[in-house]
């Protein structure tokens, strides 16, 4: 295999689907690519990837590529630290350079109702083995000498929420390792292939109909983000979620100064320095629903606002970018991981602005799933049955921005 990844550099192109599959992955993003990816290792190669744009052209493209895993859930917080840890290792295990660096997350804190809940999420954490601590404004200007940390701000900073492992990755390098490893163990790849419906005979899915044509499955994985509740409800699969646009911008490049992640909940703002020197920045989820991809004046003025009283020496900088992506929330703000009701179709959905973070652990989990038929403990408390139970699993404000 290591003669495999050698010798060659990305995946290969396909030309034709063949008539069937034991498995059909809808959606050519980093939770899709990556079951592709982990069901190789479980020695379950015949399996399609299918994406109606180019690879990594949704959420995988458009998130901030931040990592981090200091949920408010014991079960969140368990699920992001098993994603972190194998980002950790997934550089090394797939020979490709990730550009994965830990090099912390602050979310800062403005008020005493803050300092509370960060505390409280310190201790989450902290019970599930989590480095995760609340910190003081004279170690948050340590860590962040650059940042303007001055009272006479509309937002003084009273603390800060610290979590070492935390960091930044790049998203399409994760993508691109993962796509070639899923193609070195035989899965096929299949960009510009739109899944149009789903045939469905009783509990199972029966067919998959493409815009080149009709293919037969044994399982059917539904990985694709903003477009989960389309897709889901193609097998007659209601998801209890609403889709949004998540807004976030690129300045041009210039000299490092900041080496930890920034979130700031009340000032809506959260960014990063990334390898290239560009400030990267997001800010909250629109309230509105939508599929169109378009963004706002209102959001690049209020995120720089927020950005400049935070980094005033980036006031001569220019945005290079912005973009918008989908953004699948569920009701409890968790995702909805796992099995449905149609024995052979599965979903990971309802990722809210979290998805990216996951991508490895629900590619894990979920090829354990196909391979035994089994839910792996990790994702037992994320199924869909749970809004039928009401066992929700609460993950409201632990998100870097307002949801
Ligand atoms: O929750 O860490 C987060 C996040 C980053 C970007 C959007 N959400």
């Amino acid at each position: 295999m290591r003669e495999l990844f050698r010798k060659r550099r990305m995946w290969r192109s396909r030309p034709d689907l063949k008539k069937r599959y034991d498995v059909v992955i809808i959606g050519g993003g980093s939770h899709g690519l990556a079951t592709a990816y982990y069901l190789r290792q479980l020695g379950i190669t015949d399996v399609a990837v299918l994406e109606k744009g180019y690879i990594g052209s949704g959420a995988a493209g458009r998130n901030t590529t931040i990592l981090r895993s200091n949920y408010k859930t014991p079960e969140g917080a368990r699920f992001y630290d098993a994603s972190v840890k194998l980002y950790e290792r997934l550089g090394k295990e797939m020979e490709f350079n990730l550009l994965f660096s830990q090099c912390g997350h602050l979310t800062l804190a403005h008020t005493d109702r803050a300092l509370f809940v960060m505390a409280n999420r310190a201790e989450v954490n902290r019970l599930q083995g989590i480095d995760s601590r609340l910190i003081g404004p004279d170690e948050v200007k340590e860590l962040a000498p650059t940042m303007y940390v001055g009272e006479d701000t509309t937002y003084p900073i009273m603390g800060a929420l610290y979590h070492p492992p935390g960091g930044i990755i790049r998203h399409d390098a994760v993508v691109w390792g993962l796509a070639r490893g899923a193609d070195a163990g035989g899965a096929e790849i299949h960009p510009y292939t739109e899944v149009t419906g789903l045939q469905r005979s009783g509990d199972r899915i029966t067919a998959v109909q493409t815009t080149r044509g009709t293919i037969q499955a044994g399982t059917v994985l539904n990985c694709t983000a903003g477009w989960s509740s389309l897709i889901c409800d193609m097998a007659d699969v209601p998801l209890p979620i609403t889709t949004h646009i998540l807004q976030a911008c690129v300045t041009e490049p210039v000299k490092p100064f900041l080496d930890v992640v920034i979130v700031s909940s009340q000032m809506h703002v959260y960014l990063s320095q990334s390898d290239r020197g560009e400030f990267v920045m997001g800010s909250e989820i629109e309230p509105w629903t939508t599929y169109r991809t378009s963004g706002t004046l209102n959001f690049l003025q209020d995120l720089t606002r927020h950005t400049l009283e935070l980094f005033p020496q980036l006031e001569q900088a220019r945005i290079l970018r912005s973009w918008a992506g989908l953004c699948d929330l569920s009701p409890d703000y968790s995702p909805i991981l796992g099995q449905t009701e149609v024995e052979n179709f599965h979903v990971s959905a309802g990722w809210g602005t979290y998805g990216f973070k996951a991508a490895p652990i629900v590619g894990k989990t979920l090829a354990e799933l196909v391979a035994s038929g089994r839910t792996p403990d990790l994702i037992a408390p994320f199924t869909l049955e749970r809004f039928y139970e009401d066992n929700l699993v609460s993950e409201l404000a632990a998100a870097a921005v307002s949801h």
